[in-house]
């Protein structure tokens, strides 16, 4: 295993709900480091650009809307293994789907079938995504590895 840097994104929907202390905590408790974090409110083209490799994807213009409604937050999780951990962290995409304890089943479970965009989170899927997603949101000196 190797530290490893991750792009998060607390999603529209778990900010509406009160949930960015939640979720940060449980990142926390895992062991892994917040080392940047930063609220916005994405535009449509931001939104559009970030998720381009599902530009074919029927879910697409309701992703993009929805992402762009209201404000998110996004943060730099640093930590042994950080993409995989982040990702176990979330649960499976449908929240409906993903097991009990994962944010995306605490928080986004009684979402209805049509609506399964609004899971909560988001998470880079390896290294080389965090690279360039991290890169979409922060400048070098906005991220602040620690030593502890
Ligand atoms: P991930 O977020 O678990 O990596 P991806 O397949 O990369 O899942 O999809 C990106 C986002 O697009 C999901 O988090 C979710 O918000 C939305 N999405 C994915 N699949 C569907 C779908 O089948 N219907 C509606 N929205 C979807
Ligand atoms: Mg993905």
């Amino acid at each position: 295993m190797a530290i490893e840097q991750t792009l998060s994104i607390i999603k529209p929907d778990a900010v509406a709900l009160n949930r960015i202390g939640d979720i940060l905590a449980r990142f926390e408790r895992a062991g892994l480091q917040i080392i940047a974090a930063r609220m916005l409110q994405l535009t449509p083209a931001q939104v559009a650009e970030f998720y381009s490799v599902h530009k074919d994807r029927p879910f697409y213009p309701t992703l993009v809307e929805f992402m762009a409604s209201a404000p998110v937050m996004a943060q730099v999780l640093q930590g042994e293994d950080a993409v995989k951990k982040n990702r176990d962290l979330m649960g499976a995409t449908n929240p409906r789907k993903a097991s009990p304890g994962t944010i995306r089943y605490d928080i986004s479970r009684d979402v209805p079938e049509a609506e399964m965009h609004r899971n909560a989170v988001h998470g880079s899927d390896s290294a080389e995504t965090a690279r360039a997603e991290i890169a979409f949101f922060f400048k070098a000196g906005e991220v602040l590895p620690r030593g502890r």
